[in-house]
């Protein structure tokens, strides 16, 4: 396993829309392996493929709480199926917009198709945080950031301090 670099705002591949993955094969699961160790060198709860550069439907979540053991979970090609009228409001993160939280409205129910490691299409259907963090990170393969879901006002502040902080290292 190895541990890939995080890319953040305002790398444009955040913006690209991610590839299905045809075929599970070793370079995927690699990939998944290497996600997880990231995920939780980071720390964080989720990561999706193009986090690390990689345009592939491939998103990796563990939502257990800190005195319990891991509990890894992979996605792979997972999409929405269906959406609950009922909302629900969680502070979210995102490791590709480092120490910005805010709340973000999302349906509080979802019913997701994905495909497992293990190459079996299955669906699940979430809610809590499970729901919000597979909302967020499907939004990651389809090139929407949890920003997108806040104001234009607070979106185009959030941005701008972004590239004036990229601006400034590359200058040095
Ligand atoms: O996709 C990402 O950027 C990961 C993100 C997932 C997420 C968090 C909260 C709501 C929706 C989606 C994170 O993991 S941010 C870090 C975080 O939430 C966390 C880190 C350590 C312990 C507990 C939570
Ligand atoms: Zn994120």
């Amino acid at each position: 396993m190895a541990l890939r670099e995080i890319i953040t705002l305002p790398d444009p591949r955040l913006r690209q829309v991610s590839e299905p993955v045809k075929t599970i094969d070793a370079e995927v699961r690699r990939l998944a392996e290497d996600m997880l160790e990231t995920m939780y060198a980071a720390p964080g709860i989720g990561l999706a493929a193009i986090q690390v550069g990689v345009p592939r439907r491939v998103i990796t979540l563990d939502l257990a709480k800190k005195d319990e053991p891991h509990a890894p979970q992979v996605f792979i090609n997972a999409e929405i199926v269906s959406s609950s009228e009922e909302r629900a409001t969680y502070e979210e993160g995102c490791l590709s917009i480092p120490d910005y939280y805010d709340e973000v409205e999302r349906p509080a129910q979802v019913k997701v198709r994905y495909t497992g490691l293990d190459g079996k299409t299955q669906e699940i259907e979430a809610n809590g945080l499970l729901a919000t963090c597979l909302q967020h990170e499907i939004d990651h393969i389809n090139g929407v950031l949890f920003i997108d879901h806040l104001s234009k006002l607070k979106r185009d502040r959030i941005t701008k301090k972004f590239a004036k902080a990229a601006k400034r290292a590359a200058e040095g």
